[in-house]
């Protein structure tokens, strides 16, 4: 995925009208959207192919089954035009590699921690052995948590050149300076653009923020 600006837009709004007038709106100022089940199931898959017009898409399905279902998953994401789709490393390195096998030349990106307080709970204690797997399993990067910059430090010391796509900017109380400056390569951040009464704004805000600070060479 290239890299322009660092910011990928959580598009989780429901109304379709109002998502694609938003992702209209910022697209100048992403390196992707990602759609998750909010906007998915009320909008449908074709929804996909009208946002990768104005950017590349991820499919933030957190794909977690057996094998021959991450297959057949990843397989209708790629068919629709994403560019990239969001998998489990929980389920096991055999469920993450077959989600790799049916990428191909399409972006995997596997969830180690998560960026709520719930991810402490039970993702956090096994994050370092699931970014382990998700680099052995041959992923293009992984999910870290905005919420928690120490944790992106030391998952950036586990899985070396691979992409750091770091959610919990914003509505769920981090930032994206301490995120890059931690390691991240990308941000994503959700509410505070599609809630905000001026989007265009707020993704400027944040792109801006992201340049001040220093990114990794
Ligand atoms: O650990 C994760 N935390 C997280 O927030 C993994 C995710 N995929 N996300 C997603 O990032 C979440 O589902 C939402 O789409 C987005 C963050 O949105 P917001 O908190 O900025 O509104």
């Amino acid at each position: 995925m290239e890299r322009k600006t660092g910011l990928i837009l959580a598009l989780d709004e429901t109304n379709p009208e109002r998502a694609l007038r938003i992702a209209e709106e910022v697209k100048d100022y992403l390196d992707a959207i990602k759609v998750g089940y909010p906007l998915v199931l009320s909008a449908g898959m074709e929804i996909v192919k009208k946002l990768s017009e104005m950017a590349p898409v991820i499919c933030d399905f957190k794909v977690a089954d057996i094998p021959n279902t991450n297959r057949l998953i990843v397989e209708q994401v790629k068919r629709r035009g994403a560019s990239g789709v969001i998998a489990h490393a929980f389920a096991g390195s055999d469920s993450l590699e077959a989600c790799v096998d049916a990428a191909g030349d399409m972006d995997v990106f596997a969830v180690t921690e998560m960026s709520h307080p719930g991810g402490k709970e039970f993702t956090a204690k096994v994050a370092d052995e699931l970014a382990d797997a998700a680099v052995k399993a041959g992923v293009s990067g992984i999910i870290a948590p905005a919420t928690r910059p120490e944790r992106i430090k030391r998952l950036r010391s586990i899985i070396g050149d691979l992409l750091i796509l770091s959610p919990g900017v914003g509505a769920q109380g981090g930032s994206a300076r301490d995120a890059i400056d931690a390691g991240a390569d990308f941000v994503i951040v959700g509410r505070a653009i599609y809630k905000s009464e001026k989007p265009g704004e707020s993704a400027e805000r944040i792109v801006k923020e992201i340049g001040r600070t220093e990114t990794r060479e």
